[in-house]
């Protein structure tokens, strides 16, 4: 029989897989799957985003973890798409043709090459026919399509504000993008610089986009990430009046029942009462310097808090009519609340900070211990509930009832606050789509424009797309707060399609993340005709196919990494829920269920370019074959919580791919070779009742434990399977065919293989997953170990509850042991029932 050599057929099967199209489902669902029910199955793993270095084995976990789902479904009976493509505009891309000098447009050429022929080589089941780019033009015709729906639905707009900004990357960057005050990329400290950008009103959703998280099939990492960056907060706004002055100041609080304790209040620096009230501030200079100095540094938790007082004027603490000073304070945000607080210092760690700080007055007004005669103060703010202490009409109150008494009394009005901000979508870079937006001057002058908010602001015409990224050699960012495209006039320099006159081009491109945010709308529909829509009274082509769309959308199940939980997977969820409203879909959630998988580690770090510990698929898939390489993976650790990859245990899985391919000599007729091919019948034939219950045990373990995407134990159970199949001396066909079928999902390509040498036309993969029977399940014979004088002799398969008689006679019968006894009469026999049976001679 010949030996397992993957080199001799895992190249020719993907090959042919692809040639044939066999993992192409009949998206139209048309002749899908013959006259069985048409049940279309998307599957769906995150858009990678390629450099020319190409996939590194991390990529590749990722991406097996996914085809092994869709496998099993496959067999389940359903029309599983799919689909690849690349996520191949912005920053990542760009910055690596920045750092081997090479034009990204010339890189691109190459990754993708070099890129679709790994994913070849992984075996994956992929719709080869759908695959897509986000920097072709024929795709960001959409992106851009997009962004000018956006602007005429009133959700782009441009401010200027106060903008994160990466001085490596020279470019601006969402909240998102910074994490622990650096930039996600490139782990520069972030500064803030005042810009004027695009934004999505992404925070029209927050509310929708928490309430909706509840009913998801999500990992539960996942939208607890979401929830707190969503960070509803229920409060409210309490005016606190200037003395001398009409004017009043509002805060927002989360703890009016606190009121009778604020002893100061504080502005972000950015509050506009300071300009307002500069003739009135005694110490106006300083404060103006003060100012300044804090613009730019990026607000930071951890970071010391600093102040400066307004001297010259108090406000009025409307719970206890007593004056407090007014400070501005670098720890409250500009963009948050009212950017104006109440501060409490006894009940609020930063406020409590603050005071001890600049030697404000702290008083406790919640009591923790009531009703203890004092309250003193503790050493750290108390921020729990309590009773009311010092707080005039309200002492002895508990505080969730003094709250909406409170609330009443200093005439406060409930709000319900967010955390989230807007997506900036602009980029001062060159590699992404252009924004196609057009400014005319002569038209902002007579106040014409789309929008009244947004006067002489004009989006491209939808027949005018793509606004096509023109080639510029030198695409270097300038860092100058404008995209490489400032620079060429060829570009901006165009006419005004309201009024003919001379016009401007928005230089900037949009965020990589809006590329990526609908890019699964658009794979089933590649192929297809887009759909004309009526909105409104708006003829439209909108970028899929409808029909289409509603066959298969939205996707049954999504793998990705957890490092996207607050934006691609937000930013998703938010387009998803605009289309809807747009009325261009049937459903507000993009994604049915949402899998975390884990992180590949390498020498004790996670596996990434950044840290140089990357190991590359190709050298592993040529030394030991693919499927290999994908169990070996697999076999790693929990799919959901990743593993670490040493080469040491790869010959483990080396091994069992060799013995589940000797397996097949166990067989017992020889004409498995011209077995039936038309009845495949998954009934378990086997006799022996041992290896039935295996049998019967292994499909219920596998089929679950893949579709938890434990693929560990899924192997492992493989193998204890393997080992029982071993023992015996024959085994029946059908029961080897079980075991091929489920190891279908892993090692798609010997099992194909095997499958083919058995004469069978038909791929294995479109096969019938094995069905269990929960009688089955349970064991009803033990190995009955048999001893002569406390050493093991014999060991055989017998009854479970099987009397110490009938053990004896039975094990007396057996030739080794008539041997040992030497015709002797044992002296004592002991029975452990279920266990061992032990002849003293
Ligand atoms: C008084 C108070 C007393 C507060 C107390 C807390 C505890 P969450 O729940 O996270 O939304 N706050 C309001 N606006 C702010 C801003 N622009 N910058 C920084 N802090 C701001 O937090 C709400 C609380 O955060 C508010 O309730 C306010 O402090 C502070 F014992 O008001 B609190
Ligand atoms: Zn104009």
């Amino acid at each position: 029989m010949k030996e397992y050599n993957p080199k001799k057929f895992e190249k020719k099967l993907i090959e042919e897989w692809k040639k044939k199209g066999i993992f192409e489902p009949d998206l139209t669902l048309r002749q899908a799957r013959g006259k069985k029910a048409k049940k279309p199955f998307y599957n769906l793993m995150m858009f990678p985003y390629p450099s020319a270095e190409g996939l590194h084995v991390g990529n590749m976990y990722a991406f097996v973890g996914s085809d092994i789902y869709g496998r099993k479904k496959r067999m389940e009976g359903f029309d599983v798409f799919e689909p690849i493509g690349l996520d191949g505009f912005g920053i990542h891309t760009e910055n690596y043709a920045l750092q081997i000098k090479t034009h990204p447009k010339k890189l691109i050429k190459k990754s993708e090459k070099r890129f679709y022929q790994q994913l070849e080589k992984t075996g994956n089941a992929f719709s080869w026919k759908e695959k897509l780019e986000t920097y072709d033009p024929e795709y960001y015709k959409w992106t851009q399509w997009i962004f000018v729906q956006m602007f005429k639905n009133g959700l782009a707009y441009r401010k200027k504000a106060k903008v994160n900004w990466c001085a490596r990357c020279k470019t601006v960057l969402a909240d998102e993008q910074v994490v622990g005050g650096e930039c996600e990329r490139c782990e520069t400290k972030v500064i803030q610089r005042e810009l004027e950008q695009w934004f999505f009103k992404i925070t029209d959703y927050a509310k929708r986009l928490l309430r909706d998280l509840e009913n998801l099939d999500w990992s539960e990492r996942v939208k607890i990430a979401q929830k707190n960056w969503i960070g509803r907060s229920d409060g409210t706004l309490i005016d606190f009046k200037i003395q001398n002055t009409k004017h009043k100041i509002q805060v927002f609080t989360t703890r009016p029942d606190t009121i009778f304790g604020a002893t100061y209040l504080a502005l972000s620096p950015e509050h506009d009462f300071i300009t307002k009230s500069k003739l009135r501030i005694a110490n106006y200079n300083e404060v103006e310097k003060y100012i300044k100095k804090t613009a730019s540094d990026k607000k930071q938790e951890t970071k010391e808090k600093t102040g400066i007082e307004l001297k010259g004027i108090k406000a009025l603490n409307p719970a206890t009519k007593e004056e407090i000073p007014i400070w501005v304070a670098d720890y409250v945000l500009g963009d948050v609340g009212e950017g104006a607080i109440m501060a409490v210092p006894a009940h609020d760690q930063r406020d409590f900070e603050f005071a001890n700080k600049y030697k404000l007055p702290i008083k406790m007004v919640v009591c923790p211990h009531y009703p203890a005669k004092t309250c003193p103060i503790l050493d750290k703010a108390y921020e729990g509930e309590g009773h009311l202490v010092d707080s005039g009409k309200f002492n002895g109150a508990p505080s969730e009832q003094a709250k909406r008494e409170i609330i009443k009394f200093v005439g406060g009005e409930k709000k319900v606050q967010y955390r989230l901000r807007d997506w900036l979508i602009s980029r001062q870079r060159y590699w992404g789509p252009p924004i196609p937006m057009i400014f005319c001057r002569n038209c902002a002058d007579k106040n014409i424009g789309e929008r009244k908010d947004m006067l002489g602001w004009h989006s491209v015409a939808e027949k005018d797309l793509p606004v096509l990224l023109p080639y510029i050699k030198d695409f270097k960012p300038l860092g100058k707060g404008e995209s490489p495209l400032a620079t060429r006039k060829e570009f901006y320099e165009t006419k005004c399609p309201k009024c003919g006159g001379k016009a401007k081009r928005e230089t900037d491109v949009s965020d990589t993340f809006l590329d990526s945010a609908w890019y699964y709308y658009r794979y089933p529909s590649i192929n297809q005709k887009n759909s004309q829509l009526k909105i409104g009274n708006l003829k439209l082509k909108i970028p899929w196919n409808q029909k289409i769309t509603r066959q298969w959308l939205p996707v049954d199940i999504y793998i990705g990494g957890a490092e996207h939980a607050v934006l691609h997977l937000l930013y998703t969820r938010f387009i998803a829920k605009v289309f809807y409203d747009w009325g261009l879909v049937d459903f507000q959630e993009p994604f049915k269920k949402f899998r975390a998988h884990g992180l590949l580690i390498k020498d004790g770090a996670k596996m990434s370019k950044s840290r140089g510990n990357v190991v590359v698929p190709d050298q592993y898939i040529k030394n030991f074959g693919v499927d290999v390489l994908r169990m070996y993976l697999m076999f790693l650790g929990p799919f959901e919580q990743g593993g670490d990859f040493r080469d040491e245990g790869i010959l483990g899985i080396e091994r069992f791919l060799k013995r589940a391919w000797k397996l097949k000599s166990k067989i017992k007729s020889p004409a498995f070779a011209k077995a039936s091919a038309g009845k495949q019948k998954s009934k378990i034939q086997v006799k022996n009742q041992k290896l039935e219950t295996l049998l019967h045990q292994s499909i219920k373990k596998i089929g679950n434990d893949i579709e938890n995407l434990r693929y560990n134990t899924a192997i492992s159970q493989m193998m204890i399977l393997l080992n029982g199949m071993e023992e015996e001396s024959e085994i029946e066909k059908s029961d080897y065919e079980i075991f091929l079928k489920l190891l279908a999902p892993f090692a798609p390509l010997a099992t194909e293989e095997i499958w083919r040498e058995s004469g069978r036309k038909t791929s294995i993969h479109f096969e019938k997953w094995p069905e269990y029977e929960e009688i089955k399940l349970e064991k009803k014979t033990f190995l009955l170990i048999v001893s002569v004088n406390g050493k093991v002799r014999d060991k055989f398969e017998t009854n479970i509850g099987i009397a110490r008689e009938e053990a004896e006679k039975l094990a007396l019968a057996r030739p080794k042991i008539q041997q040992f006894l030497a015709e002797k009469t044992p002296k004592k026999v002991i029975f452990v029932k279920d266990r061992l049976i032990n002849f003293v001679i």
